[in-house]
């Protein structure tokens, strides 16, 4: 009995020397096993409907892929961000992938990813950073373009109107690339004719709580506004709360456009209460484990992989809304 035992202890750690052999140097075994690969995700947060989309699908498409995901929530904060991906650093994982809460500030922690040779995946969000070779690909949305898609409805909706449209802007988190993206396309498209004017433009950090609050501070400030741009569908839906508290109809008395079309934004615009969204797929899970698959494997990846998006109006969300997954 006592060898017996013996015997399995000593090839149980066979078994697991040749595990680590394996991790060492995948090439001497050929690619290895879905089963082997660890991949490090440092999301943002839960601060939208986006984002609990976005972790979910992430979760769900790295289980049914069999591949390990460790998983943090940096609650929107940078400093949290950084420190998960040290973390992961240092526990070797073999791929790091995160959606970077603002663009600035992440050179050193990506050298350090890259001295450590592990591949960084950017994924949703960009970084500003000037040497392109610190990740290996970028994968999320041409927000530029989105806030190009509002502004165009906004055009055409009014365009038989000469007097000025009054436009409150809802900005996303200060400094990240989805609210720089889509306050730029916006305003590149709008500034073909004066009579747009953005009468205010505030942070509402992309949550439901901070789109009610300025909408409340704004309107006092701006009664007469006739429309409400908000970079996201949650800081719309907060407007649509403050503007209902103000005794005016949102989708009537003042017109209202977003980003991202998820469910409870999809519902609002097929009630009437939001007027155009702007699509925006947090489903980039299977994407994600493709890059990963291929850059575990040494193969070539594409550096920036764009989704394919659409828009919404009022009556496409009726239709779109029984099938919507999120
Ligand atoms: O639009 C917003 C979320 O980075 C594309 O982040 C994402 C944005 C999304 O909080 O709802």
């Amino acid at each position: 009995m006592k060898k017996l035992v013996t015997i399995l202890a000593a090839s149980a750690m066979l078994v697991s020397l040749a595990g680590c052999a394996g991790g060492l140097d995948a090439s001497a075994d050929g690619p290895k096993d879905p089963g082997d690969i660890v991949v490090g995700f440092a999301q943002v947060g839960a601060e939208s409907g986006w984002r609990t989309a976005n972790t979910k699908d992430i979760q769900d498409s790295f289980k049914e892929a069999g591949i390990e995901l460790k998983f943090s929530d940096a609650q929107q904060k940078q400093e949290n961000q950084i420190k998960a991906i040290r973390s992961y650093i240092t526990q070797g994982v073999d791929v790091i992938a995160f959606s970077p809460v603002v663009e600035t500030g992440w050179d050193a922690v990506l050298q350090e990813a890259k001295d450590a040779d592990i591949p960084v995946v950017l994924t949703d969000r960009a970084v500003d950073s000037k040497d392109d070779s610190l990740y290996v690909s970028f994968l999320g949305s041409d927000f530029i373009l989105e806030g190009e898609k509002a502004g165009e409805w906004l055009v055409e909706e009014y365009k038989d109107q000469t007097e000025p449209v009054k436009i409150i802007q809802l900005e996303g988190t200060t400094g990240a690339a989805p609210a720089i993206d889509r306050a730029e396309g916006f305003a590149n498209v709008i500034a073909a004719d004066p009579k747009f004017e953005v009468v205010a433009s505030q942070t509402g950090d992309f949550t439901r709580a901070g789109g009610k609050q300025v909408t409340e501070a704004l309107l006092k400030s701006n009664p007469d506004v006739d429309v409400i741009y908000s970079h996201n569908d949650d800081m719309g839906l907060g407007a649509i709360e403050a503007i209902e508290a103000a005794g005016l109809k949102p989708g009537k008395d003042i017109k209202i456009i977003t980003v991202d079309a998820v469910k409870d934004g999809m519902q609002a615009l097929a009630d009437g209460k939001i007027n155009f969204i702007v699509e925006c797929s947090p489903l980039l899970g299977k994407q994600l484990i493709e890059i990963v698959e291929k850059v575990v494997a040494g193969e070539e990846v594409e550096k920036r992989i764009v989704a394919d998006e659409t828009t919404f109006t009022q009556e496409q969300a009726i239709e779109a809304l029984p099938d919507r997954k999120y």
